[in-house]
């Protein structure tokens, strides 16, 4: 499978939240590599892997980090490929912080920004996976199935959900 999504941490310490994404890739079929880049501890380190990435065929880029969350800024200004911003918990705001700083992005500088935490790491994966289907009909398939399946969940949980009460 080839790469096309590179996963870049802050940290070591985000990695537990980060491998949301990882595991919703591989259940979409999407092929992916992470690497530990700070922003701000190794940017050289940063910059060589978006040109590694895309040198060798990524087509996106996922970053996930926490407080001053400046790493999908900084990859961003390094590739016209996306970029896809996942702020992470913790810090005086508790993930509120890493969300302004990655989102609040200068104009011609996108960072597509999802949810703070595990389910914004999820959904990070769903958003690049949509859009390596816009030119991959495989893809689009397994994700059709894929939301079929989170449909079916709702509407069993709905039936078999307890709501009798005295
Ligand atoms: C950010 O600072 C990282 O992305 C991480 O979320 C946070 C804390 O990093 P560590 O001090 O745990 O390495 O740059």
């Amino acid at each position: 499978m080839s790469t096309d999504v590179m996963i870049l941490l802050g940290s070591p310490s985000d990695w537990p939240t980060m491998q949301a994404t990882c595991t919703t890739l591989d259940e979409l079929g999407v092929g992916w590599e992470a690497h530990v880049a700070s922003a701000h501890r190794t940017p050289e380190h940063t910059v060589d892997l978006v040109r590694r990435g895309e040198a060798e065929g990524v087509r996106i880029f996922v970053c996930g980090a926490g407080l001053a969350a400046h790493l999908a800024g900084a990859v961003a200004a390094q590739t016209t490929r996306p970029v896809i911003g996942v702020p992470l918990p913790g810090g005086i705001a508790d993930g509120l912080d890493a969300l302004l700083s990655t989102v609040q992005m200068p104009g011609g500088i996108p960072v597509a920004t999802v949810a703070v935490g595990k389910a914004g790491a999820r959904n990070a994966a769903w958003l690049a996976a949509e859009i390596l289907a816009l030119s991959d009909d495989a893809l689009a398939a397994r994700l059709e199935a894929a939301r079929r399946g989170q449909r079916e969940a709702v509407l069993e949980a709905d039936r078999t959900l307890d709501r009798s009460g005295s």
